[in-house]
């Protein structure tokens, strides 16, 4: 997209690459700025970086300073930076004449305006360099919260002489610090159908959501990758998350069994913990919850049983139950907590969504038989396996002479009981006759019953 990316930069290489990143955009093709208060571009040939800066006028009429935001603007508390997001970011500045060239061996200094848990700047001043930027590392604390950076330098006038010391000209968008780490207790799964018409026709879609949280309910990293597997079916393998969630596709295929559909998702993470002292980080004393191996709870007993599908993490050959006294598993251990075992590796973070491919064979059951007038029946609705039909699988009535009302005798995506039939009570009015009563899936053909109303 730009002619000007960088790769993530260590960061003890950051502060002198910074210099060198920025001179190396081509300002013609660089867009610059977009910032919230409507400010303009780094335009007019000082474009900066590939992500975007806020131009401030300078008072006195003596210049602009180009914010760049900061790059990442999210970044992990200390002890839970990750390959997928880091523990500091970088906060550059470029100082620029009144017609927008470089500022070159202008002093600028750094503060951060909220230091609660202890987030550092790796320098609190530097020198503009050629281009006339200069920037510093924010590394995080460990506590959850969002801080910003205030920018201040001398104001000079045309001759080099100091109008005014040390004015803060600017504050950087703010960074927010997050565990960002997923925890055991922190996944759920959704589904828009619970029981789509599956049975009996292939590739009948379900989008399956995940959402998934840290310790502080906040979003995990964007970027997580979290992995699927179903019991029958097909399932995409993968999905990355944005802002704490993505979705899946699950399809009707063979295998189908008796319906019933597991889905299971899986990440890694970190053992929920109860943080006594609330430092983000676990420590010695604290309780935590160990993990069994993931599996599908393939009956819904809430507990692995003899023939559920489970993941063989620790290679034993056969299912291994929670230990209480594993070492917690994660990331984020405190120095004590990880002399004595803990965080030496991470936990699996794992969740269950149970589905009905339902099929389009339907009947009513007990079959209907005749009734008399005024009568009050609640029949079953079901599919060719028993359970629950597809969703908007109904029943509808026509009557000659006779009259009858359902209640709720469409099938919503959501039917609660999945196993089982969907119940619909008819009244029969107050005149005789017949009635022929209908089920029918949305794609399946009718089944009809007629009986006489006495
Ligand atoms: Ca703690
Ligand atoms: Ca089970
Ligand atoms: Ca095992």
């Amino acid at each position: 997209m730009s002619p000007c990316t960088h790769k993530p930069l260590l960061s003890h290489l950051l502060v002198l690459l910074a210099v060198t990143a920025l001179a190396a955009c081509n300002p013609s093709t660089e867009s610059g700025g977009n910032s919230d208060n409507g400010n303009g571009d780094g335009g007019g040939g000082n474009g900066g970086n590939d992500n975007n800066g806020d131009l401030v006028e300078l008072d006195y009429g003596v210049g602009f300073v180009l914010v760049m935001d900061p790059a990442p603007n999210q970044i992990a508390l200390r002890g839970y930076g990750t390959g997928q997001i880091p523990e500091t970011t970088r906060l550059a500045v470029q100082v620029l004449d009144n017609d927008l060239n470089p500022v070159a061996g202008h002093d600028v200094s750094f503060a951060i305006t909220d230091s609660t848990g202890g987030p550092e700047l790796t320098r609190d001043s530097a020198t503009t360099g050629s281009d006339g930027s200069a920037s510093t590392i924010l590394r995080s604390g460990t506590v959850q919260g969002t801080t910003q950076v205030e920018v201040s330098m001398d104001l000079l006038d045309s001759n080099g002489n100091v109008i005014e010391q040390d004015v803060h000209v600017a504050t950087t968008q703010p960074v927010s610090m997050h565990t960002a780490a997923p925890v055991t207790d922190g996944m759920s799964l959704s589904a828009d159908v619970f029981n789509p018409e599956g049975y009996d026709y292939n590739g009948i879609p379900v989008q399956v959501t995940v959402h998934l949280g840290d310790i502080h309910r906040n979003p995990v990293a964007d970027g997580t990758q979290v992995n699927f597997l179903a019991s029958t079916g097909l399932v995409d393998p993968v999905c990355t998350t944005d802002n704490g969630a993505c979705t899946i596709e699950w399809r009707s295929a063979h295998p189908r069994g008796d319906g019933r559909v597991d889905i299971l998702a899986r990440t890694n993470g970190n053992d929920a913990f109860v943080d006594t002292n609330g430092n983000s980080r676990f420590d010695l004393g604290e309780s935590y919850e160990p993990q069994g191996e993931p599996f599908v709870d393939t009956e819904g007993t809430g507990q692995f049983d003899p023939g559920d599908f489970f993941w063989d993490l620790s290679g034993t050959g056969d299912y291994t139950p929670a230990d209480p006294g594993a070492h917690y598993k994660g990331i984020g251990c405190t120095e004590d907590a990880l002399e004595h075992g803990h965080c030496d590796e991470r936990a699996v973070v794992f969740n269950n969504i149970v589905l009905v491919a339902s099929g389009s064979d339907l009947r009513l059951d007990p079959e209907p038989t005749d009734v008399s007038v005024s009568d009050t029946v609640i029949y079953q609705m079901v599919d060719q396996n028993g359970n629950v039909p597809p969703a908007g699988s109904d029943l509808s009535i026509n009557c000659t002479d006779a009259s009858a009302t359902a209640l709720d005798s469409e099938v919503p995506e959501r039917p609660g009981a999945l196993f089982g039939p969907w119940p619909v009570v008819i009244n029969y009015g107050d005149d005789p006759g017949s009635c022929t009563l209908e089920v029918q899936s949305p794609n399946g053909l009718p089944q009809r019953y007629t009986i006489s109303v006495n």
